[in-house]
């Protein structure tokens, strides 16, 4: 009796090892959709900013089709000292105005996502592409990618995972600028300091400060040279009138934004982007005159009444 008892209790416990051991992913694939790219379902699962066929402009065709798996987890951080949380691939590359289909696989017993930012505003919301899981699951999205070299920063955006590891850059077609710290590809603005020196405020700031100067000299540099000439008044003495003074200001200010805005879009996109200030400007500016209205109108809002 004894031993059939210990052999039943041997088989059972063999059973929940194995059910511990095996992760089940969850296959997310009946979300609701809730319009504009947005899906979800009740257990985690999430996509945002999905686009299977309306091309960005500037793509006169969809270029590419291009499926990938990414992996997310714990595990994928091992190669990386220092880090806690990973994708199992940290760089991909994509001719412009390619359609892409993601299947993202988290393999953790939390929350991550796959995130994409920088994208056109006018075609996805926020500029996002947003995968997310909830637990052991799979999740997949599609959307098609803009024209242009650039560099795209995909994350998860759960407290501390990127900083911890979780990021990657997306380059399409030749891309932009390399994203710093991105395990294994790149380096960190702020390396690691293991000298065991005790934190030194005055040390970081120096050290930010620098950090900081040598990014504005970078951006600064091509918008040098690629300023618009417009916003440069001839070299006539004449013509420098306060006005002119104030404009030659304001364009040096935000041409190296401009510039850095802009970079790697195509004249559609520039366009857009333009059209998109623009009304949040009429937005902002109606919105402020209604508020004036009210104000100089004097009419107080009607009061509720005593219980
Ligand atoms: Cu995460």
């Amino acid at each position: 009796m004894v031993k059939s008892v210990s052999i039943v209790a041997l088989f059972c416990c063999a059973l929940s090892t194995a059910g511990v051991s095996a992760k089940e992913i969850q296959d997310h694939n009946k979300m609701m959709d809730h319009g504009d790219g947005h899906l979800m379902d009740m257990d985690g699962g999430m996509v945002m900013g999905q686009n299977t066929d309306t091309l960005p402009g500037g793509c006169d065709k969809i270029a590419a089709t291009k499926e990938i798996t990414v992996h997310a987890g714990h595990k994928y951080s091992e190669k990386f000292p220092g880090t806690m949380f990973a994708f199992d691939q940290q760089e991909y590359q994509f001719e412009p105005c390619t359609k892409l289909t993601v299947n993202f696989v988290n393999e953790d017993d939390i929350r991550h996502q796959w995130m994409m930012h920088g994208l056109p505003k006018y075609l996805y919301p926020k500029g996002m592409f947003h995968l997310e899981v909830s637990g052991p699951g799979k999740v997949s999205g599609t959307l098609i990618l803009p024209p242009g070299d650039k560099t795209y920063l995909v994350h998860c955006d759960i407290a501390q995972h990127m900083e911890k590891g979780m990021k990657g850059q997306l380059k399409v077609g030749k891309g932009g600028e390399d994203l710093p710290s991105i395990p294994g590809v790149t380096a960190s603005i702020f390396p690691d300091d293991y000298s065991g020196k005790p934190f030194s405020p005055e040390e970081f700031a120096k050290q930010e400060a620098e950090a900081r100067a040598a990014a504005a000299l970078l951006a600064a540099t091509p918008a040098a040279k690629q300023a618009d000439p417009g916003s440069t008044p001839p070299a006539d003495d004449s013509l420098i009138s306060g006005v002119g003074v104030v404009g030659l200001a304001i364009g040096l200010l935000i041409a190296p934004f401009l510039t850095k805005r802009f970079q790697g879009m195509s004249t559609g996109e520039v366009i857009a982007t333009v059209f998109e200030w623009i009304s949040h400007g009429i937005g902002l500016t109606m919105d402020f005159i209604a508020k004036l209205i009210k104000m100089l109108g004097g009419k107080k809002a009607i009061p509720l009444p005593d219980k």
